[in-house]
């Protein structure tokens, strides 16, 4: 298992902003952990879908399902717990304080009172009042960063960057798993440079299973952080079986187990100490089930930071 994740990474074509990235994530590393902050706890939020290209001069590509919603409303919930969260999210998905807006703020919200003054339509006001003002203030705050990716390439380069520059927090980071990853993907040496030819018939593509990194994040990357994956199904029956397994086979400290089409109703955190259903409040209509789930994950992490000092 080892030997693939090196010849995963070693093959991956490098990140762009490599420098950058590390100079601000440790920036934000340090600010977060110092007597200057109080010393937060950190959660890595990762959110979206990775993407496998299919050209290295990528035209095609096979992508994972997330809106990205999990993510951010999550975010949202860390940050009000008093969290610093690396938001590590799929580029063009949905963005911590954004649930409200509609598909198109820019175009939506906005009106011309006359040729040179622009404002806010009244009935988007308090939305993007709320938007501005909480996304300023986490920001301003230094308790949110954000980070990009795309490929299965980039997210696992950057979860690995981020892992190791947590190393130090211990305990006191969290690793929030919520992003949809790709099992399968074309490796970097084996895939054709240039556009795939269209104009001789059916297409046969060989995928190579991604190697399982959770594995390596628990027992190498971040050994002594709180660690939360998701298990996503479409078929109910076998979705606790499935999350159960996944949290033996890890050792993750839990795993969210949810169906596709009522995800956004309940969840089930798998865990050593039992199954615990976590509910959207469905008498309120504002109520996400992240309340409640993000609620049960702080309170878990309490806990393992007390049994770890103790
Ligand atoms: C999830 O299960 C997330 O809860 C969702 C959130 C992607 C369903 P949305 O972004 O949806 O709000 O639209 N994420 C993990 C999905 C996943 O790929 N899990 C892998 C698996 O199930 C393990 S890493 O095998």
């Amino acid at each position: 298992m080892e030997d693939e994740i090196s010849s995963f990474f070693e093959s991956s074509p490098p990140l762009k902003n490599m420098k950058e990235t590390t100079e601000n994530l440790n920036q934000f590393i340090e600010l977060n952990s110092s007597g200057f902050s109080g010393g937060r706890r950190i959660v890595c939020v990762t959110s979206g879908g990775t993407t496998v290209p299919l050209e290295q001069r990528c035209v095609r590509y096979i992508d994972n399902f997330s809106s990205g919603n999990r993510g951010a409303a999550s975010t949202e919930n860390f940050v009000k717990a008093g969290y610093a969260v690396i938001f590590l999210y799929r580029r063009g998905t949905c963005q911590p304080y954004c649930r409200s807006l509609p598909d198109d703020p820019f175009l939506e919200c906005f009106e011309f009172t006359d040729k040179t003054n622009i404002q806010v339509h009244k009935s988007h006001l308090e939305a993007v009042k709320m938007a501005v003002m909480d996304q300023q203030a986490a920001v301003a705050e230094g308790r949110l960063l954000k980070l990009p990716f795309s490929t299965i390439y980039e997210y696992l380069q950057m979860l690995r960057l981020i892992a190791t520059a947590l190393k130090d927090v211990g305990p006191c980071s969290m690793f929030y798993l919520a992003a949809a990853v790709s099992d399968f993907y074309v490796p970097w040496e084996s895939m054709t440079e240039h556009k795939i030819e269209s104009g001789s018939g059916p297409l046969d593509i060989r995928l190579a299973q991604v190697p399982k990194m959770l594995s390596i994040l628990r027992s190498n990357w971040a050994q002594k952080a709180f660690c939360i994956s998701f298990k996503l199904e479409t078929d109910s029956k076998i979705l606790i079986e499935k999350a159960t397994k996944a949290l033996r086979k890890y050792k993750v400290h839990a795993v969210v187990a949810n169906e596709l089409s009522t995800r956004k109703e309940e969840v089930v955190v798998v865990s050593s100490s039992g199954n615990v259903v976590v509910r959207r409040e469905c008498d309120k209509p504002e109520s996400i089930v992240e309340d409640n789930l993000i609620r049960l994950i702080v309170d878990r992490h309490s806990t393992y930071i007390k049994e770890y000092h103790s």
